[in-house]
């Protein structure tokens, strides 16, 4: 497990660089992952992208409030990892560096990561399904049962499968993906759309894309890099 001198190269001499992350860069903070036994991947006998879906939001609420709320249960005490901590050193080092998440834990941004690109919303706010005011859950408490604006259903305010992701922040990640020199895309699967095309925008506009993952997915081989391993061991390394 190593970074190749010219990757380490580009990383020094790159004024634009775009980072994606998903769930792998949580995992070494005891998140769990959705694909590949994730503990995420079933919750009392329903698979995730079941109850992670529009027609669940329709169908029963109160079932996808309850996995939520255990979710954040677990989230609460977990904090960032070196992976976190590292990405968040990187944002102050280029000139222009856009982190790109599909996660919706909060951690990027607990680690000091500012001006992230949440493509898949957050865990810590819940929207009201005819408002859409958004509403911080992140304090200690119980979450309001109702918008405090108009009173209607509230929903956790996260992009589930089928729903179309919050207004313009993939246009933004893809006109960053375009001009972006170097694209990192750590500890994603690579196949959840349009995320996973943003790595693909990188490449057709010629930048150095590198993977870091333990395994590969369907995007190693349009990398031109693949780093075999854990991102909490790995990014450090381009430190040294
Ligand atoms: C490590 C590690 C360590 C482990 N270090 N790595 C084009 C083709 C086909 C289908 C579509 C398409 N375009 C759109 C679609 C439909 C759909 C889709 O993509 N389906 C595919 C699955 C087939 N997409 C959508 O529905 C999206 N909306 C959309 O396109 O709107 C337009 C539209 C609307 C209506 C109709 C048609 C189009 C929305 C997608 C929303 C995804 N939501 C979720 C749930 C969020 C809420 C929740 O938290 O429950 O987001 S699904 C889930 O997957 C979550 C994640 O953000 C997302 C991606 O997963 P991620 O992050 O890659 O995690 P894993 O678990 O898959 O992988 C972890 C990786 O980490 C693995 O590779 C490990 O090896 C690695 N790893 N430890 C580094 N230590």
């Amino acid at each position: 497990m190593q970074i190749s001198p010219e990757l380490r190269r580009r990383f020094a001499e790159a004024n634009r660089v775009l980072v994606l992350t998903g769930a792998g860069v949580s995992a070494e903070s005891g998140v769990p992952t959705f694909r590949g036994g994730g503990q995420t991947s079933i919750w009392k006998g329903l698979p995730f992208d079941v109850i992670s879906s529009a027609t669940m939001v329709e169908r029963d609420l109160p079932a996808v409030w309850e996995w939520f709320d255990y979710r954040r249960n677990v989230l609460a005490s977990l904090t960032p990892n070196a992976a976190h901590q590292e990405i968040a050193r990187w944002q102050d080092r280029f000139a222009e560096f856009t982190l790109v998440t599909q996660n919706v834990d909060g951690l990027h941004q607990k680690a000091g990561s500012r001006d992230v690109v949440e493509l898949h919303g957050n865990i810590w706010r819940a929207r009201c399904t005819r408002c859409r005011f958004s509403h911080d859950i992140s304090t200690e408490g119980k979450r309001p049962d109702a918008c405090l604006e108009c009173g209607n259903f509230l929903r956790p305010d996260v992009v589930l499968f089928g729903e179309m992701l919050p207004l313009g922040a993939f246009e933004f990640a893809a006109e960053r993906a375009a001009r972006c020199e170097l694209c990192l895309v750590i500890g994603t699967s690579g196949l959840v759309y349009p995320a996973a095309g943003i790595p693909e925008i990188a490449k057709a506009a010629d930048a150095y894309v590198c993977e870091v993952n333990p395994e590969p997915t369907p995007l190693s081989d349009l990398c031109d890099e693949v780093i075999t391993g854990k991102a909490g061991e790995v990014l450090p390394l381009f430190r040294s």
